[in-house]
């Protein structure tokens, strides 16, 4: 299918254009990729190109997806697979290869000619991945001295990429403050242009319960109605979840849903009382205290309600996890806990999951295959890699978008210190928490939102931080460093306000 698409393009008019030299760099470029070689001229962007995709339906989806960003970000409307060659006179290629040599399997070969760009990779993920390369390559500006029309000069060269972590992601808490569909989709947008490729939701806590289970209706007709500070709460259906799920899939990001236990668990407590294990009564809870509430551990009821309801989410996220919390469950037993723990994993199994569980569950008898999430106790993170277990890194003190940026930030708590912007770039995810790299499945930045009740409060925290753990999962050591990254960051600005990104304007950053 290559030759005959290479033949059949090959057809296109040349035409002479006198296009400055332009320097490929990693000026415009968040991650910075693995190798950059520049060869120091120019490809025209303009209405004389068009998109061409080789392979199946779903890299024509990519080549969609990348003209509708180009529309968006330039204007032009440019044609996806065209039935004639005739009026194209510069292409841009998007096509797997089976022999491709990078093990990586979001790997990407992003080569830019005078008259072409072609994009290799084994996988449509790895063709995603280059295409936010060659989004943020994209000048902002066109050039209208050149043509009669507008041309937007791209620099020539050659850029190899591939990412240093498997799991890149963000979390959401929807539970605190409750987000709609539309604000989690659009901050998915923005992670994919960063190169994330999981999103964590946090959908259940004691304020809430967020997410519709039919076989357990109340869990959201009562736990659905309550959030921090007292307002009306909110759920996502079913269908609203598939429709996230779909937006992140066609973004190349995997939903990993949370239901939070055996502590954290008022909302679902309040709603089927027989799953109370902390012997007190039971009232709607809107403050922010946790450790309060349990599960019972001991009664056989409440694991054939855990089995629906992870039953349920398992048929709804087509990703390989599912997240059960277990942190902070002070109220617990410790011996309950782990028999909690090691009979959920086996429900999550039995469901086709792979369990993942905050740093506390790294104690029970669980096995390898388990995923221990970090966020507070290192020893729990060794415990973990010492079984044989991955982890994925988010230490609060770097890692928490939910913290104050400084004594001026507007919102977010203290309890880990502050966390300004150089502090969340400038740390070593391979050597954080003392565990060999190979136990390191990901880097994942958490927000909790006690403190904010709405999407640009959510920017405010999230922006810029979170754009710097993206670098840190995909980039490796050799290739990071702040007063570079810093220049980088400054670079992101036109494409912030482009999104209507509500970013804290740190002074750290010289903003453009
Ligand atoms: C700790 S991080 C929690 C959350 C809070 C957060 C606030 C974790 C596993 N548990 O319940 O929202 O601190 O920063």
């Amino acid at each position: 299918t290559l030759f005959t698409l290479l033949s059949f393009i090959s057809c296109a008019k040349k035409r002479n254009l006198n296009l400055p030299p332009t320097p490929l760099t990693a000026a415009g470029l968040i991650p910075h990729p693995v190798e950059i070689k520049s060869t120091n001229a120019s490809f025209p962007l303009d209405k004389f190109t068009a998109i061409y995709t080789a392979g199946t339906k779903e890299m024509e989806d990519i080549g969609n997806f990348l003209a509708e960003k180009i529309t968006f970000k330039t204007g032009l409307r440019l044609k996806v697979n065209p039935e004639s060659a005739k009026n194209f006179e510069s292409r841009i290629l998007i096509q797997l290869d089976n022999d491709f040599t990078i093990e990586n399997e979001e790997a990407y070969k992003l080569k830019i000619l005078q008259d072409s760009i072609i994009l290799t990779s084994k996988t449509p993920s790895g063709a995603f991945r280059g295409i936010q390369t060659l989004r943020q390559l994209i000048p902002q500006q066109s050039n209208d001295t050149i043509a009669d029309y507008s041309i937007w000069v791209l620099p020539t060269g050659e850029i190899t990429d591939y990412p240093q972590f498997e799991y890149r992601s963000a979390m959401l808490d929807v539970v605190r403050h409750f987000f709609s569909v539309e604000d989690v989709k659009k901050y998915i947008d923005v992670l994919s242009y960063y190169k994330f490729n999981t999103l964590h939701l946090h959908l259940t806590d004691d304020q809430g319960w967020r997410i519709e289970i039919k076989s357990w209706p109340k869990l959201t007709e009562i736990g659905g109605k309550t959030q921090v500070g007292g307002g009306t709460g909110g759920f996502y259906t079913q269908e609203q979840y598939r429709d996230i799920v779909n937006h992140a899939l066609e973004r190349h990001i995997t939903i990993v849903p949370e239901i939070d236990m055996p502590g954290h668990t008022n909302a679902a407590s309040l709603s089927y009382p027989f799953l109370n294990g902390n012997g007190k009564e039971l009232k709607p809870y809107t403050g922010t205290k946790v450790g309060f509430s349990t599960f019972d551990c001991g009664k056989d009821t409440v694991y054939a309600f855990i089995d629906d309801v992870i039953g349920e989410m398992a048929s709804l996220t087509p990703g390989p996890y599912i997240h059960i919390g277990g942190d902070e469950s002070l109220v617990t037993k410790k011996k309950d806990y782990n028999y909690f723990i090691s009979r959920v994993e086996k429900i999550v199994q039995k469901h086709g999951k792979i369990m993942i569980g905050w740093d506390e569950i790294a104690n029970a008898t669980i096995g390898e295959n388990t995923i221990v999430h970090f966020w507070r106790n290192k020893n729990n993170a060794q415990t973990a890699a010492e079984k044989g277990m991955k982890v994925i890194l988010s230490p609060a003190q770097k890692a928490y978008l939910d913290m104050k940026y400084d004594e001026n930030s507007k919102y977010g708590l203290t309890w880990a210190g502050y966390v300004p912007v150089n502090t969340a770039y400038r740390w070593s995810p391979e050597n954080y928490a003392e565990i060999p790299i190979d136990n390191i499945l990901g880097i994942e930045a958490p927000l909790w939102p006690e403190t904010i009740t709405n999407i640009g409060e959510l920017e405010y925290l999230a922006f810029p931080r979170v754009i710097g753990i993206a670098e840190l999962a995909w980039t490796k050591q050799e290739n990071r460093n702040w007063k570079d990254y810093r220049v980088r960051l400054a670079n992101q600005t036109a494409y912030l306000k482009s999104m209507n990104i509500n970013y804290y304007p740190t002074k750290l950053i010289d903003w453009k």
